[in-house]
């Protein structure tokens, strides 16, 4: 029904407000019978890249266009490592208001550039990275009144709010752990916020550990200072200066939570293991948790028995390319059943 619909009562919702809607949201929340037993963990996967546009940007978005319009506003403008970009885009396109979106040049896995250009959005790549296109962005939407919809938008927060929400009226309680990639540091937040709601309403009645996971080669919250040369092929937390940070240290802070940086190696390795022993296809960035829970059992840092929820933020579709990089090629055989028994007998 989406998430304006479903969560009317949670959201800042008012008779103008217009009903966008895209079906996001009631994404569906994995049990990974494989993975947790190579934890010693009761390990779910939330898997966002469900959402329409692939990610979970659009639970955000849908309400960061919809207060837009009510406002008056009539194009939207963002910055983006991808995700944002294709979220806008696609909303954008469903009122038929433009979409302006800065990208880092060379720097957006293919899907999503692929995504903003065909939701026609107007997409402008900027020699320069995602920090220094935020920049723009917010320069350009206060030079022209375009809304500017990057989380710096409180209504992008509040939004996204509801994944913790669909998380406790599944599980029925909070999670013992929160693992959520963090770039921007804005989903951390809305999280954080979302649970905390819910316990004052008397929906759950503890909180998670948040722990937060950035790529080592952009860990502005891990190493706690800004990082002015991010670099990762989880390109969507390529991120050196998040705008959340505040928020994003109060939840780790309050929660007793933990921020962890890993590897792109430790990424692309946990990829492979949520596609190969969960069956679930995430993007890089959204692998960033399971790599550091991984990690994490190795320095045997990992409670036994807890229930875990990971946020798996994005499709593995959006990514081809490096997800290529990482497998083989496909078996070519010439149109005969001796060659195919060839390779159906070997081992
Ligand atoms: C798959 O699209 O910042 O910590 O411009 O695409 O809330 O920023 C994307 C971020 C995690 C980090 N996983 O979330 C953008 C953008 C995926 C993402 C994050 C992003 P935040």
């Amino acid at each position: 029904m989406g998430v304006l619909k479903h969560y009317k009562e949670l959201l800042p919702i008012t008779p103008a407000t217009p009903d966008v809607n895209l079906e996001e949201g009631c994404t569906p929340l994995i049990y990974l019978p494989r993975v947790s037993k190579r934890l010693g963990i009761k390990l779910y996967g939330k898997f966002e890249g469900c959402n329409p546009s692939g990610s979970f940007k659009d639970r955000g978005m849908v309400l960061a266009v919809a207060k837009a319009l009510e406002e008056g506003k009539r194009a939207v403008i963002c910055a983006s490592t991808g995700n944002t970009s294709a979220s806008a885009a696609a909303y954008a396109a469903s009122q038929g208001i433009p979409c302006f979106v800065l990208l880092p040049a060379g720097k957006v896995a293919l899907g999503k550039l692929a995504q903003a250009l065909m939701y026609g959005a107007k997409v402008i790549a900027v020699k320069g990275n995602f920090d220094r296109a935020l920049e723009l962005a917010r320069e350009g939407a206060e030079k022209t009144g375009c809304a500017m919809v990057n989380s710096v938008n409180p209504y992008r927060l509040i939004g996204q709010r509801s994944g913790a929400w669909e998380i406790c009226d599944v599980l029925g309680k909070a999670p013992d752990w929160h693992a959520i990639p963090v770039g921007n540091a804005g989903n951390i937040s809305a999280y954080w916020a979302g649970y905390n709601e819910y316990k004052k309403l008397g929906k759950i009645n503890s909180l998670p550990r948040m722990m937060g996971f950035q790529a080592e080669g952009a860990a502005p919250l891990v190493f706690n200072k800004p990082c002015p040369n991010p670099e990762t092929i989880a390109t969507a937390i390529r991120i050196g200066n998040p705008v959340s940070a505040h928020l994003a240290r109060a939840a780790v802070n309050e929660s007793n939570g933990e921020f962890n940086s890993v590897t792109d190696e430790e990424i692309l390795a946990a990829q492979k293991i949520l596609a190969a022993e969960g069956g679930v296809f995430a993007e890089p960035a959204s692998c960033a948790p399971l790599a550091g829970l991984i990690k994490l059992k190795g320095l045997n840092k990992l409670p036994e028995g807890i229930t875990v929820t990971m946020i798996l933020t994005g499709n593995g579709l959006k990514d081809p390319d490096t997800a290529m990089s990482q497998v083989g090629k496909p078996i070519e055989i010439n149109d005969t059943l001796e060659d195919l028994m060839k390779v159906l007998e070997s081992k």
